[in-house]
């Protein structure tokens, strides 16, 4: 008579072969090729899962092994030797997978680090100058080599070095608030760079010669000609017997040297506070020689700057004798002539500072 708690082995062995149909159909859901590095892993991860679903401490392989005990010692043979050898295929089929997708995994993986040494290298791109900078530049260059030092000072200032050293009276439109940015404690934005000449003669006394680039600003409302900041250079000979002169050779040698040797200038009287005789004055077009084009709007001539003789006023203001010394001075802007060189019909393009424009001088 049989034992109840006795186990048929019929049963355990039906439970395992079951179980591996099953897993039978798992493992063909996961693919032996996979087409990327992505995939393959989700794949090693799949099987991972079916190895501890098939055999581990869980599994229906597991369960069973442990019947065993409660089958008839004389029939455990065939039952134990069923469980042996499925675990033995469900291992096997397994490990064949890994090892494919471990070989394509390393292979991927290898593939993706490699460099491509025979590719061209990636072309730097350097920044370059402002336009306005190398112009600025140009300038310096042929004044240094005309002997000219470089100099340069605040851009905040006292209404003293802004306007009363410049022989600008009180009451003058210069001074207004409408023309002038003026600070809340009563400093003014220097309107020209004369102020950092003033300055310089105040310390190094004549005779002096020097050029003074940089920043200014007036309450204008920009336009293509005119914006609240522009740039401005200005230029000071003080010596014994300096005279109108000096002053024109010293114009036209610059323009020469900016424009070419053909470069003719000429002076226009004009008046200005700081300066007495005060000119103006212009240069033949260096677009159409003088014959007249759209550059210099058929009058072959391109106004530039002004310019004229220190104002006595002016340089004893600065601490220099006007029965010794005289001087000339002149100025003119950088955007402008930027603009002109350039042919640009709104200067405010200039501090936009859009690389795509920028780009295009220098
Ligand atoms: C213009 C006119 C000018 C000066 C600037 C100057 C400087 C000192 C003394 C006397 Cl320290 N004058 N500078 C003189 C005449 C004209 O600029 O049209 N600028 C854009």
């Amino acid at each position: 008579m049989s034992d109840p708690t006795q186990l048929r082995p019929e049963a355990l062995v039906s439970s395992v072969n079951a179980a591996y149909a099953d897993f039978d159909v798992e493992i063909d859901h996961v693919p032996d090729r996979a087409e990327s590095l992505e995939t393959a892993e989700k794949c090693l991860q799949e099987l991972q899962n079916l190895r501890v679903k098939y055999l581990g401490k869980k599994s229906v392989l597991a369960i069973q092994r442990k019947l065993i005990k409660n089958v008839d010692p004389n029939r455990r043979g065939d039952a134990g030797a069923n469980i042996h050898k499925f675990a033995d295929t469900i291992t096997q089929r397994i490990d064949a997978k890994e090892l494919r997708l471990r070989t394509f995994i390393l292979r991927a993986r290898t593939e993706r680090e490699t460099i491509d040494v025979t590719l061209p290298g990636r072309r730097p791109r350097p920044g370059h100058l402002h336009p306005i900078t190398l112009m600025r530049q140009r300038i310096e260059d042929i004044f240094v080599s005309l002997g000219y030092a470089v100099e340069d000072d605040r851009e905040i200032e006292t209404d003293f070095y802004n306007f009363d050293a410049l022989n600008i009276p009180e009451g003058h439109p210069a001074r207004d608030p409408q023309d002038t940015f003026y600070t809340t404690d009563g400093f003014a934005l220097r309107s020209q760079t004369s102020t950092v000449q003033i300055h310089a003669m105040q310390r190094r006394g004549a005779p002096v010669r020097m050029i003074a680039p940089g920043r200014v600003f007036r309450r204008d409302t920009p336009d293509p000609t005119h914006n609240p900041m522009f740039f401005q250079v200005e230029g000071l000979c003080v010596d014994r017997g300096i005279s109108m002169s000096h002053l024109k050779g010293t114009v036209a040698e610059f323009l020469r040297q900016m424009f070419g040797a053909q470069t003719v200038t000429r002076f226009r009287p004009s008046y200005f506070p700081f300066t007495e005789p005060s000119a103006e004055f212009d240069f033949s077009c260096f677009k159409c020689g003088g014959t007249g084009c759209r550059i210099c709007k058929n009058s072959g001539w391109i106004e530039l700057g002004g310019s004229g003789m220190v104002h006595p006023n002016v340089l004893r203001a600065a601490g220099v004798d006007p029965e010794v010394y005289s001087g000339f001075a002149f100025g003119l802007g950088i955007d402008r002539m930027a603009a002109l060189m350039y042919g640009l019909d709104d200067i405010r393009l200039l501090f936009e500072n859009d690389v795509r424009f920028l780009q295009q001088f220098y």
